[in-house]
């Protein structure tokens, strides 16, 4: 924690303070007003058992009828922006864009109205990992013919919304959705190796592109709104600062976790690192081909150019060193050869990967920098995980130091990070985790029917922040 905070601590004028959530974690109503299945509904009620204390998101925060709370809630933090998600089978049940389901987009409306009317601006994530049932049947992201169909899907919310959204995610975390088909991290909870995994990303940066050009031919000129992806990962800092391989092990750690999706948008195709390892691996395991599919010339162009910000989902940093792992944590790709380590001073979250290191996202603003020649960077999430408590100290600790790292990138280094989203408003539902842990700044009692909706003392603070736009020692009950 930084004790003593120096006299640069104020955000620049215009700096964008948001919260976050995504549909399937709040919303509820699974199957109200023609809905149609996701791969986490079908998940949840055909092997409830896959989920901690067989939880699940059929009434969630129950936020498709109290969404009025919720941006209640949004509106007295004094947010610039609020980011959600839409559940594509809420606006078209099957995934086919020529089943519109009008009371979807009559819901999306009424969120969206209601934000503007209340001064906060809707950032909209297109895909929070809902993916209709049907285009799973279909094969799902390993299926190249879904980038098509998510194309359609846009031009849905463009032309229904997009009078009024000027910001836009196409994908939360495109590296999540490929362990759904890799690990057996998330539904569909498939194990495809890293076939899967890397055929899903390609599939996704594909959708990607084909949006980002829609929204150029089609909707920019009128709406002038802006596109990104969300992407995530740990950062990866050499365990020994002083070995060579070290350093090289980190760097390509961080092309195979972040430059996956950001080389391609930045430059055009992947990382010259991740072709050549995973090329050479397949070959020495003689297979006919590489696992990471290759893109034509025609696409790496049409790649190339497609955020008109970059995204950042960060939470936690590890050390590496080179080597094979001989504990493989499917979270990490093996194919990278790295060893993780952690500092045995880092705090641990209730989340054990959820490990507390605020100066790696200091240094990976600098890395965004530095490899993307500066783009304006929006934190579009970082959080933390504990038990629902209302006296979180440790969340507004976390919250804090994290916002002073960010204040260090863009004073000390010169970052061009223009705005920050705390994961989450609400305390919701944590995926596998179910809802053990929790992240909101507004707890909820999922025991109680109503859902009632609480502020936590880390609410009090980051409106503290919000408002004023300086991040001070008298902001936090425990520095
Ligand atoms: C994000 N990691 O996922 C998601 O976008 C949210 O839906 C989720 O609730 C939130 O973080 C908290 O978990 C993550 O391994 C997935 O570092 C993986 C990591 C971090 C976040």
């Amino acid at each position: 924690m930084p004790k003593n905070l120096k006299s640069s601590n104020k955000f620049p004028d215009g700096f964008m303070f948001g919260t976050s959530t995504a549909a399937y974690q709040i919303e509820g109503a699974w199957n109200e007003d023609g809905k149609g299945e996701n791969i986490w509904d079908k998940m949840v009620h055909t092997h409830p058992e896959l989920i901690k204390d067989s939880a699940n998101g059929d009434v969630a925060c129950d936020s498709y009828h109290k969404y009025k709370e919720d941006v209640a809630l949004a509106k007295a933090l004094n947010l610039k922006f609020y980011r959600f998600s839409i559940s594509w089978t809420r606006i078209t049940p099957t995934g086919e864009a020529h089943k519109i389901n009008p009371k979807g987009i009559e819901y999306y409306n009424r969120l969206i109205d209601e934000l503007l009317a209340n001064n906060i601006e809707p950032l909209v994530t297109m895909y929070h990992w809902d993916l209709p049932q049907y285009l799973q049947d279909l094969g799902g992201w390993v299926n190249p013919i879904i980038a098509d169909y998510f194309k359609e899907y846009a031009k849905v919310l463009f032309s229904n919304f997009g009078d009024r959204v000027k910001w836009w995610i196409t994908i939360n975390e495109p590296m999540e959705t490929c362990k759904g088909y890799s690990f057996c991290n998330y539904a569909p909870y498939l194990n495809l190796s890293n076939t899967g995994y890397y055929r899903a990303g390609h599939t996704q940066l594909l959708a990607h592109s084909k949006v980002y050009h829609l929204y150029n031919d089609m909707f920019r000129e009128k709406q002038k709104g802006k596109i990104s992806i969300s992407i995530n990962g740990m950062f990866f800092i050499p365990k020994n600062v002083d070995s060579e391989k070290d350093i090289e092990t980190a760097e390509r750690a961080n092309q195979f976790e972040r430059g996956w999706f950001s080389h391609p948008i930045y430059k055009g195709d992947y990382p010259p690192v991740m072709r050549e390892w995973v090329d050479r691996k397949c070959k020495s395991e003689g297979r006919p081909w590489s696992t990471l599919p290759t893109f034509s010339e025609e696409e790496i162009k049409l790649l190339k150019g497609t955020a008109d910000f970059y995204a950042l989902n960060h939470y936690s940093t590890r050390f590496v060193t080179n080597g094979i792992d001989p504990n493989p944590n499917p979270n990490y790709n093996p194919d990278a050869e790295y060893i993780i380590s952690v500092d045995k001073s880092w705090p641990v979250s209730i989340a054990p990967w959820l490990i507390v290191v605020p100066e790696g996202l200091h240094k990976l603003l600098v890395w965004i920098k530095n490899e993307y020649n500066n783009p304006p960077i929006i934190i579009t999430e970082n959080g933390y995980a504990d038990d629902g408590r209302l006296n979180d100290l440790e969340r507004i600790d976390y919250i804090k130091s994290h916002l002073y790292a960010t204040l260090q990138a863009i004073n000390d280094d010169k970052c061009n990070v223009i705005g920050y989203t705390c994961w989450s408003l609400l305390d919701n539902f944590e995926w596998m985790d179910g809802y053990r842990y929790h992240f909101g700044l507004v707890n909820i009692d999922f025991n109680n029917p109503q859902r009632p909706r609480v502020p936590k003392a880390s609410y009090q603070f980051f409106k503290a922040i919000v408002t004023t736009g300086i991040l001070n020692d008298s902001v936090s009950p425990t520095s």
